[in-house]
């Protein structure tokens, strides 16, 4: 670390979230100096957002935000930090944007963005740059019938995961596009160039269109993984001349560009500040948690429970998401999301422990590993990962020491204690069956946990036991523009050696003495056990099957 990056340099890293806009200031240690955010439904309520978002009253699944939101609140966060941090002294600059939603520049985007005036704030400029004035965002579903337009267009669904990386979601870009052409086709006409919400704010930053990073690219559905291309044949089967108002692709380390004229004269950025490609907001994480290696995997444990992990051998299938890694271009990123997180394990807490996580952890420390076979699917809500609808199903399996001769037996319930053992076995039997049918290595070399259920020593141990890995904890809640700062410099650091520089150069054998910092939580479980916990995965996901074959959505 120390000569790399010079002492007196900061690197500022932003996300431009769903509900605000945040910003961390890394000093050339990497400790974090200064982090201040904007929060859109309180601090901008003239847009009316709820939660920074219009849902569409008639329930037909539309989801957007105001894009001039974002816009303004990129104004009020700079004016807010600017008396905390000396802007001449900030090097390089990225950020993180929510995945998938998009913003549509119109044929006077790009002027207008070349020119804007210091006097001025960046709203009042930007306000006739956009064809479409609400963009779609992550949350929304309003695309069913284009997504399986795109799946068929290339075969199927598993056809369009093994080639972008994912099967069509209704928030992925790609399907949201193919909705506006057909819907709008006028407003498609007059559209210049399409960012994310990503290389939208870097776009503002370097007063140009910026390019589209490899990694939140990888969100749209119409990127081709392996090659790091748009594939045409996505392409067309989307929108007409549509490759044009993409753009080129870059890796998420290479500079957009320098800081515009704006910033420097309004806000006085030195003239070699540095813009490195902005990314999505879970690949900013897994940088931000340090996540660096083949086999290095994090589990953030929040509403929704989220896996993410880094392989040189990814395997897309039909559930769960392949992105090129954001910090290493010769590997990928593997990210599973599941809706049934903490509300499904704070539901079993309340029926069978007194609502009381005491009462929740003791029965989970007295109950035996493995559970005497005792395995639940807990679906509160309609499930992504499996696709299953609301339901709880539990099993029994005979024999569960030998497990090699097992009878399945479902059965109605289970006895409080092994209800709640059953819930938290789950949840992570099935994360690691799915990490490693998507190509993550067993064991991974450690997993980082992180989110509020992290904070929970029996959990944490469950997850060491069934991974077979040291778990480490992290609790940090801006892990997103962490990251951004952390690429920043990453970026800033391979831009002066002219070459590609793997980010972990940055903190060596440091970590602790970063803001990066983890702390050991456990170490790797019994290896008889993991190997039980193995057998036992294996069932778990046939059963799975069975269970999708029966109930499940297409
Ligand atoms: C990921 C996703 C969300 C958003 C949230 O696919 O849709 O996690 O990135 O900002």
């Amino acid at each position: 670390m120390a000569g790399l990056l010079p002492s007196d340099a900061l690197f500022l890293g932003f996300d431009s979230s769903t509900q605000s806009l945040k910003a961390t200031v890394l000093d050339g240690n990497l400790i974090i100096i200064h982090s201040e955010s904007v929060h859109f439904d309180t601090e901008l309520p003239h847009y009316r957002t709820k939660d920074g978002v219009y849902r569409d009253p008639s329930g037909n699944g539309r989801i957007v935000s105001p894009t001039l939101m974002w816009v303004e609140a990129l104004d009020v966060l700079l004016e807010k930090l600017k008396s905390k941090v000396d802007y001449g002294k900030v090097v390089a600059i990225s950020g993180s944007g929510q995945q998938h939603g998009s913003v549509y520049w119109n044929k006077r985007g790009k002027a207008i963005l070349t020119s804007l005036d210091p006097k001025k704030p960046l709203r009042s400029q930007l306000e006739d740059a956009f064809s479409v004035r609400d963009s779609p965002i992550w949350m929304d579903s309003s695309t069913t019938s284009q997504c399986r337009e795109l799946e068929k267009a290339v075969g199927g669904a598993l056809e369009l995961s093994k080639l972008t990386g994912s099967r069509a979601y209704e928030r992925y870009t790609g399907p949201q596009i193919r909705k506006i052409y057909q819907t709008q086709p006028d407003v498609y006409n007059d559209t210049e160039r399409i960012s994310l919400v990503s290389s939208f704010v870097a776009s503002i930053l370097i007063g140009n269109y910026a390019s589209i990073d490899e990694t939140d690219g990888a969100g749209m559905n119409l990127m081709d993984i392996k090659q790091r291309v748009w594939s045409k044949t996505i392409l067309e089967a989307t929108a007409p001349g549509l490759e044009e108002k993409l753009g080129h692709l870059a890796p998420a380390h290479a500079v957009a560009g320098l800081i515009s004229s704006y910033f420097v004269e309004r806000f006085h950025f030195q003239k070699s500040c540095i813009v490195i490609q902005w990314s999505g907001d879970n690949p900013n994480s897994l940088a931000g948690l340090t996540l660096n290696t083949p086999g290095d995997l994090a589990i953030s444990l929040g509403t929704s429970d989220t896996v993410f992990g880094i392989t040189s051998e990814p395997q897309p299938s039909l559930e769960g998401h392949v992105f090129p890694n954001p910090v290493d271009p010769n590997c990928y990123m593997v990210m599973l999301v599941y809706k049934n997180g903490s509300l499904t394990r704070e539901d079993v807490r309340n029926r069978c422990a007194e609502s009381s996580w005491d009462t929740f952890n003791k029965y989970l420390e007295r109950t035996p590993s493995l559970n005497g076979g005792k395995l639940g699917f807990y679906y509160k809500e309609h499930e992504i990962l499996p696709p299953l609808p609301v339901g709880f199903h539990r099993y029994v399996l005979e024999n569960v020491d030998s497990l090699n001769e097992t009878k399945v037996l479902e059965v109605q319930e289970f006895d409080p204690p092994s209800e709640v053992r059953a819930i938290i076995e789950g949840q992570f039997l099935s994360m690691r069956g799915h990490a490693e049918r998507f190509g993550m290595p067993t064991p991974p070399n450690r997993i980082i946990a992180t989110g509020g259920a992290s904070k929970n020593e029996s959990i944490l141990k469950s997850i060491a036991s069934i991974f077979g890995c040291p778990v480490y904890t992290v609790q940090r809640p801006d892990s997103a523009s962490l990251g951004a700062a952390l690429r920043a410099a990453h970026g800033w650091l391979c831009n002066k050696e002219g070459r590609f520089v793997p980010i972990s150069c940055l903190y060596g054998d440091k970590l602790d003495k970063t803001s990066m910092s983890a702390k050991l939580a456990f170490p790797a479980g019994d290896a008889d056990l993991l190997s039980k916990y193995t057998v036992l995965v294996n069932k778990r996901m046939q059963i799975e099957k069975n269970l999708v074959e029966k109930l499940g959505r297409s």
